[in-house]
Parts: C-alpha cells; sequence; structure tokens
C-alpha cells in the first residue's frame, strides 16, 4: 500500500442546520487503509435512565475522529440519526415501554444501512443504548448475503440481550436486540420484520455475567456461543476469541463487533447505566482489540449503552476511543501518556 502525504479530512455533516465542516490538515505520511464513517444514533429509549443520547458527542468530544484520522484512516462523520415514533404500539406485557421508538428506531437504520451507507466505507454506530443494534444488523446481514458472504457478530456485553417482549420484566428493550435479530418469532406482527436474520452459530458473546435464569434457559437451546466472565477468567480471551476468528475467516465471512460500554468492568468504564461487577479489565478489553485489528476480520462496528451523564470527567469515553484505536491498529508502543 502506497504511503503518502495526505490532508486528513473530516467531514462533519449535521442533519438540521446543514452546516460546518472541518478539515484537519496533516503533515505525516500515512497509509491510508480504509474509509470510516461514523454514525450517531442518539437513542435512550431502550432504557430507564437518560443519558446515552449524549453518546455520540461524548465519542466525538474524547476525539474518535481526529485519532482515526492521525492514524492514517479517511473518516467521515456522518451526523446523528434519529427516529420520530409515528403511532402508539402496544404489548399484553405492560412493563414494556418505548415499543413505538424501538420500532421507528429498527426501521430508520435499517433504512440508513441499505440506502446511504457506502460500500466502500467502514461503519462505526456510536449509541445510543443497544436497541440501536436491533436496527443496523439486519441491513448489515442483508447486505453480506447480496456479496455472498455470511455476517458474524461478536458481542461483547455484560448481559446476552436475549429478552423478548414477553420474557422482559423491566420492559427495557436494549435488553432485546439479539432476540430481534435472529428473528425470534415473539416479535412477530408487531416490530418490522428482520430483514435478514442472524444465524445463531455466526452470534459468539464474551463478558456475560448478568443472565436471567429464563433468559440463559432460552439462549442454550440455540447454537450462539457464549463466554461468560468465569469463561474469561479461566482462559482468558485470546482462545475463545481466536476460534471465533477462525470460524470467521474459514467462510470468508463479514464481521460486526458490538461493544457494549457495561463488558468493560465499572472500575474502569463508570459511565453506563447497567454496571455489573467484574467486567473486562484494561488489558482483556486492549487485547480483545488487538487481535480483532490483526484478524482484519472486523467489516462494522457499534459503540453502544455510553452514558455521559455518568461519567467521571470523560474518562469513560476516553477509554472507549482509545480501544477503538486499538482495533484501528495503535499498538501498546505507539501509546502515549495523556497529560490532560
Ligand atoms: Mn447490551
Amino acid at each position: 500500500m502506497d504511503c503518502f502525504r495526505h490532508y486528513c479530512h473530516v467531514k462533519y455533516h449535521n442533519e438540521l442546520t446543514d452546516i460546518s465542516c472541518l478539515y484537519i490538515y496533516s503533515e505525516l505520511e500515512m497509509t491510508i487503509h480504509k474509509s470510516i464513517a461514523l454514525i450517531g444514533a442518539p437513542a435512550d429509549t431502550g432504557g430507564r435512565q437518560n443519558g446515552c443520547l449524549m453518546g455520540p458527542d461524548a465519542l466525538r468530544t474524547a476525539g474518535i475522529s481526529d485519532i482515526l484520522c492521525n492514524m492514517g484512516y479517511q473518516v467521515d462523520d456522518l451526523g446523528n440519526y434519529s427516529a420520530t415514533p409515528t403511532a402508539e404500539i402496544r404489548h399484553p406485557n405492560s412493563s414494556v415501554h418505548h415499543l413505538a421508538d424501538y420500532a421507528a428506531l429498527i426501521s430508520m437504520l435499517g433504512a440508513f444501512c441499505r440506502d446511504s451507507l457506502a460500500t466502500d466505507q467502514l461503519p462505526i454506530f456510536m449509541g445510543g443504548d443497544h436497541s440501536i443494534a436491533a436496527g443496523f444488523l439486519p441491513s448489515l446481514a442483508q447486505k453480506a448475503a447480496e456479496d455472498g458472504r455470511e455476517q458474524f457478530v461478536l458481542w461483547l456485553d455484560a448481559h446476552t440481550d436475549f429478552q423478548t417482549l414477553e420474557s422482559t420484566d423491566t420492559g427495557n428493550l436494549h435488553g432485546t436486540p439479539v432476540a430481534y435479530i435472529i428473528g425470534d418469532p415473539a416479535f412477530e406482527g408487531i416490530l418490522p420484520s428482520p430483514i435478514c436474520p442472524i444465524k445463531p452459530e455466526n452470534i459468539c458473546m464474551m463478558g456475560i455475567r448478568s443472565v436471567d435464569p429464563a433468559e440463559s434457559a432460552r439462549i442454550r437451546k440455540t447454537k450462539i456461543e457464549v463466554h461468560d466472565m468465569r469463561a474469561i477468567d479461566e482462559f482468558g480471551v485470546a482462545l475463545p476469541l481466536k476460534a471465533f476468528l477462525n470460524r470467521v475467516r474459514a467462510v470468508g465471512g463479514r464481521l460486526h463487533v458490538s461493544l457494549d460500554v457495561d463488558f468493560l468492568d465499572p472500575e474502569i468504564a463508570p459511565a453506563v447505566g447497567t454496571t455489573v461487577p467484574g467486567g473486562a479489565n484494561f488489558r482483556e478489553a486492549h487485547l480483545i482489540m488487538e487481535l480483532l485489528h490483526e484478524s482484519d476480520l472486523v467489516t462494522s462496528l457499534d459503540i453502544s449503552e455510553l452514558n455521559p451523564f455518568l461519567d467521571e470527567r470523560g474518562r469513560t469515553a476516553n477509554l472507549i476511543v482509545d480501544l477503538v484505536a486499538s482495533l484501528f491498529g495503535r499498538q501498546v508502543l505507539d501509546r502515549h501518556t495523556r497529560s490532560l
């Protein structure tokens, strides 16, 4: 790949004001690897705690564009996309809330992926709570299928997010996207059907440590690969991740990485409404990202559940941006001590 002097170009398009472009000039000699699209999805109706709608802007403030740009990527920030429900949707489970918002979000992000996502760009969806995954993943799977490829998903999360509209006690829809994307019939007739369901055997979960007994029983009946924290304690992250990546590589699959902030231990990542102790530590998280980069298999990413309202002087947002840098190729020796 050619190295050349280039103008590192970050476009920021605000859909409301249709103004503002930021150009950053870099004199570094860099290698252009790929073009990346940042898509803000400031949704926070999937839980009861407000604040995830600020997630995309916290990641921007933490410098997600600049850090990728300085590593040699072309970054296009496509701005924020949100959905407005048109009509109320009810479900017999009275605890379920914001169902119409979920349906609108799924439709909007699905249409965005189908119609607006350039094929040569790697999308990073910046949530927003984890319900956003129900919107773009079926469309990403459809695009993969059109290329004759299978869609795989690495789900990094404290929870399996395998609730259905019937099973959820809390009614929080950010706990349902995995059940939705595999085409669980419990959503039929209420939400738009996933345009291309993800095969359960193509989903690998890591970091799991908070699962309802009923949810656990249902997920065991699927072929979803689940590595809970107990398994990570015993075997580490590298072995199971490499085995999964080998499966993706063997069939030439496309790989989406879904990073829920609660995957990380709350000691290092407090900015999340659903903290569960005993999560992935700093090095485990970075090692996962480094291995993903080395695999050269990742085709899309989302960052979900970042709630800047709960953060401590931006340290969770900064950590997430550091992890994204590792995923895109920054190595331990490239890291500079921050003096902010
Ligand atoms: Mn989640």
